[in-house]
Order: C-alpha cells, then structure tokens, then sequence
C-alpha cells in the first residue's frame, strides 16, 4: 500500500481488518515500526475521532505526529494550476505539500465537499493534488466523497461482533438538518459490497441514491422497515442527494432510528459514524440502550488506523 485513499489501495482486505484486530490485542507489538517516522495530520475541516484515533494509532507505531489546522492557522491555498493569485489565497498547494513532503514522512489530510460542485467534489481534486505535490504516502481523513479509515474500522466491528457467518447488514439514512456529505455513506456501501461475508442492503427516500459507483451489486430497498427484517447490523446515517446534490430534498422524521424500528431485526447491533445528533438521527432510547455499539465502534478507530500505518510503513 503506497497511499490511502480508498478500498482501491487495500491489497488484502481480510488481512487488514485481521491486522486491525491483531492491533487491539497488542497495541504495541509493532512499537518500533515507525521510530524516526513523523506523520502529518493536515485538516481543512473539524475532527475529533479521526484525529485522536490517528494520532493514537501513529504513537503504538512509534511515530511522532504533528497536526496543522491548516483551515484555521494557515495560509489560505489555491488548489487551480495556472491560478493568477492575487486573491485572499496566499500560497499554491504545489510549493505547500512539497514542503509538507520534506517535512513528513505520512501526510493525513481532510478534506470535506463543498457540496455545490458535484464534478469538482467527486474529482476529489483537494486530495488528488496533495498526492500529486507531496511526494509522501498519503492517508484520507476523510475526503470529499469517501472516508476509508472510518469503513475499515466499520468492517473490524462487524468482524468482531457478528454472531452469524454472514451477518445482515443495513445501511439506513436517517434525518438531519444540515446537508452532509456522501463520504461515509459511499465508503460504508464500497467496503461492504466489496466483502463476501456480509448481507448488505441499503434503504432510503427516493433520491437520495448514492453514486452507482460505489453501490454497484448492492441491494437498494425503499422500505425502511422492510430492509431492517432479520437485519444484525444497522448502520445509521443521514446523507444530502447525489442526484439533487448536496440538497436536502426533506427531512423525513419518520427515519429516525427508533427502539420500534429495531423490533423487526435480529436484536440488530446499532452503529454511527458520530458525532451523532440525538432524537434527530437516533433517539436516546436506541443510543443509551444495549443494541447501540458506537463508542467500541469509535474504539475501533485507533486499531483499523494503526494497522494502515503500518502497511504504509512496510511498503515504504
Ligand atoms: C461529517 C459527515 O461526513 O457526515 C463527518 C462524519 C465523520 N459529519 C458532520 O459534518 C456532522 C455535522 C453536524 O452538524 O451534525
């Protein structure tokens, strides 16, 4: 593995989400794998998970990490080749991830849609030219239309807690009141269609279909309650359209995970990306209850991270 991007860049699937796993049986097995190493976690917009679990994971490994809010503390960037920069941007992402690239050995980087851009957003022309300047590994923090190290860290729970062989699991958008991006959505579908040992299925409101791109061979089913049947897995998460893009087409409060609507699965284990909203997304009763796996599925962060740093350490 040079970068990570998206599932695209995994070699061996069934052996990272072991790897992972492998990692929160021993954290510091491997704790001299990235000594002299440093990483460089780049964020363009908020985080509290993807920081502190990456940061986390590159210490297991012996790293030294160093994080630049480059949205608040620096220069502002052009990102257009032939750009004549006499706006508010004062410095062009070709001298500032070369820079970053003699600086750092790993460059994490984050990166949200604008959500207005459909070509521009799902180009994912922000991540795309700091691989192209930096001359260093890159890892996704989340781009604009996938988030990797959140799906990897979403297959060792499944792994982990699945009761069956071939878990059922559901994909369900829920309600919100701010447009979201597609990236965690499009990841989830591309990391489950891509693995033989899930059920996978996703429901929603007419239009918002994700990209077939990354739902091709998925089961699309408009009934939320239908699609929960016999479900042991329910993966809760509000999207904005892809087809109206980045529109919120209604709010729909009938989608809200509830204790009601689990009634129909299999005492289905509840997962969210976080941060979560209460009683919009998901109630308290389902979040404070016993079916609700979101924090070891945050947990989980840490492991899923370490075991891609290390496969980027190895291969370079
Ligand atoms: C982001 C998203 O992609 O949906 C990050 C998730 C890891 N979530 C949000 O931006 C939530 C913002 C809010 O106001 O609820």
């Amino acid at each position: 593995m040079k970068h990570f991007l998206s599932i695209e860049d995994v070699t061996n699937y069934k052996a990272l989400v072991q790897s992972a796993l492998d990692y929160k049986a021993k954290p510091l097995k491997d704790k001299w794998l990235g000594q002299n190493k440093t990483m460089g976690m780049i964020f363009l917009n908020p985080s509290m998970r993807t920081r502190i679990s990456t940061q986390r994971a590159a210490r297991n490994l012996g790293m030294e990490v160093i994080v630049f809010n480059l949205d608040k503390e620096g220069w502002q960037l052009e990102f257009e080749d032939g750009a004549v920069m006499t706006g508010t941007k004062a410095e062009h992402v070709k001298e500032a991830a070369a820079v970053m690239g003699q600086y750092f050995d790993i460059i994490g980087i984050r990166t949200f849609p604008g959500l207005i851009n459909k070509e521009e957003d799902y180009s994912e022309h922000y991540i795309n030219q700091f691989v192209k300047y930096t001359g260093v590994p890159v890892v996704s923090l989340e781009s604009a239309t996938l988030h990797p190290l959140q799906s990897l860290a979403d297959a060792v729970t499944i792994k982990e807690l699945r009761v069956s062989k071939k878990p059922k699991v559901v994909l369900t958008w829920a309600p919100h009141i701010k447009a979201l991006p597609q990236a965690v959505p499009n990841s989830f579908a591309q990391w489950m269609g891509n693995w033989d040992e899930v059920d996978f299925v996703i429901t929603h409101p007419e239009g918002y279909e994700l990209d077939k791109k990354f739902t091709s061979g998925s089961t699309i089913e408009y009934d939320q309650d239908k699609a929960l049947k016999g479900a042991d897995f329910v993966y809760v998460k509000n999207w904005s359209s892809y087809e109206k893009y980045g529109q919120m087409l209604n709010t729909e409060p009938a989608w809200m995970m509830t204790n009601k609507k689990l009634d129909g699965t299999n005492q289905a284990k509840v997962m969210h990306c976080l941060p979560v909203r209460r009683n919009l997304v998901i109630a308290d009763e389902v979040l404070d209850g016993s079916q609700s796996i979101v924090i070891q599925q945050a947990s989980n962060r840490v492991w899923a991270a370490q075991a891609v740093l290390s496969e980027i350490l190895k291969n370079n």
